[in-house]
């Protein structure tokens, strides 16, 4: 499995995430963090309206050199020692430890958002098992994260989130002759999805979202507006890895996940 690996530069760490890295003499208050969204639809990045991350999870912040640190799962970072990404062939640069539900509020630079600057959120689902467990949200053509974030939206403060920091304005990003410019809301409904536990109709409608939106869709913004997703997708990850915002990540092949499919 490859993903494009995106790199969301740390803009303002929230209150907590800001005093636990002060005690840490290893990142110079001049360096860049960023926070790796691991995604397969680059050509979505336009819609990227919040970060998740997972409240029950720790990540890891990694020396890549003396200005530049990134923020992984650990279980992320052993992947990354073998891909040279990290200065020294299988060795974890770890210099820190954050826990997720203290990263929520911060700020992060998201690359070719049309937001620009967007704030780490929860998503209980996260997996430790994939990616490198932080998230770009995109609601308008992820079913999972639109009803991760009109969830949170009604109930913010009881996970100990600001309501601004939750952002309900989707985009339209990428069209599809089936269910219009915004295909996850289109689904959510549709598939009458409540809530973000209802996860067998929400698998059904990832499913969908994803054959959906590569088979019959067309970029709707951007510079590659008018040109199919097939085309948009090769085209987005090329120029995000050629201008340095993104790399390629890539993750061994579960046998028993390949097999049941
Ligand atoms: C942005 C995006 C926009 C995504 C979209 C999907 C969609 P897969 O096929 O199972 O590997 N993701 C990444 N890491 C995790 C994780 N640890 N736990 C839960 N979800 C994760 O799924 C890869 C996709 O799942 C990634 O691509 C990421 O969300 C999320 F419009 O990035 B994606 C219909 C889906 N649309």
């Amino acid at each position: 499995q490859e993903y494009v690996a995106l790199k969301c530069k740390v803009v303002r760490w929230s209150a907590r995430a800001s005093d636990v890295l002060s005690s840490c003499d290893s990142i110079p208050s001049d360096a860049d963090v960023f926070m790796i969204a691991a995604t397969l639809r680059p050509e979505t990045m336009y819609g990227q309206t919040n970060l998740f991350v997972s409240p029950s999870l720790t990540y890891g912040i990694f020396r890549i050199s003396a200005k530049e640190f990134y923020m992984t799962t650990d279980r992320a970072a052993r992947n990354l020692a073998y891909q040279s990404v990290f200065p020294n062939w299988g060795v974890i640069p770890r210099v820190a430890g954050v826990s997720g539900s203290d990263l929520l509020g911060t700020l992060v630079r998201a690359p070719l958002s049309a937001k620009g600057d967007i704030y780490v959120i929860p998503m209980d689902s996260i997996k430790e098992s994939k990616g490198t467990g932080i998230v770009a949200s995109v609601p308008s053509d992820s079913p999972d994260d639109y009803i991760t974030t009109v969830d949170l939206s009604k109930k913010a403060t009881l996970h100990g989130v600001e309501p601004e920091w939750v952002c309900l304005d989707v985009l339209p990003i990428i069209n599809t002759p089936e269910h219009g410019n915004m295909i996850a809301p289109a689904l959510v409904e549709k598939l009458k999805i409540n809530s973000p536990n209802d996860e067998r109709r929400l698998l059904e409608a990832q499913e969908i979202a994803y054959k959906t939106g590569f088979y019959h869709g067309t970029m709707a913004y951007g510079p590659f507006a008018g040109k199919s997703v097939q085309e948009g997708k090769a085209l987005v990850r090329q120029q995000l890895l050629d201008s340095g915002d993104a790399f390629t990540y890539c993750e061994p092949e579960s046998p028993v996940t390949s097999r049941s499919g």
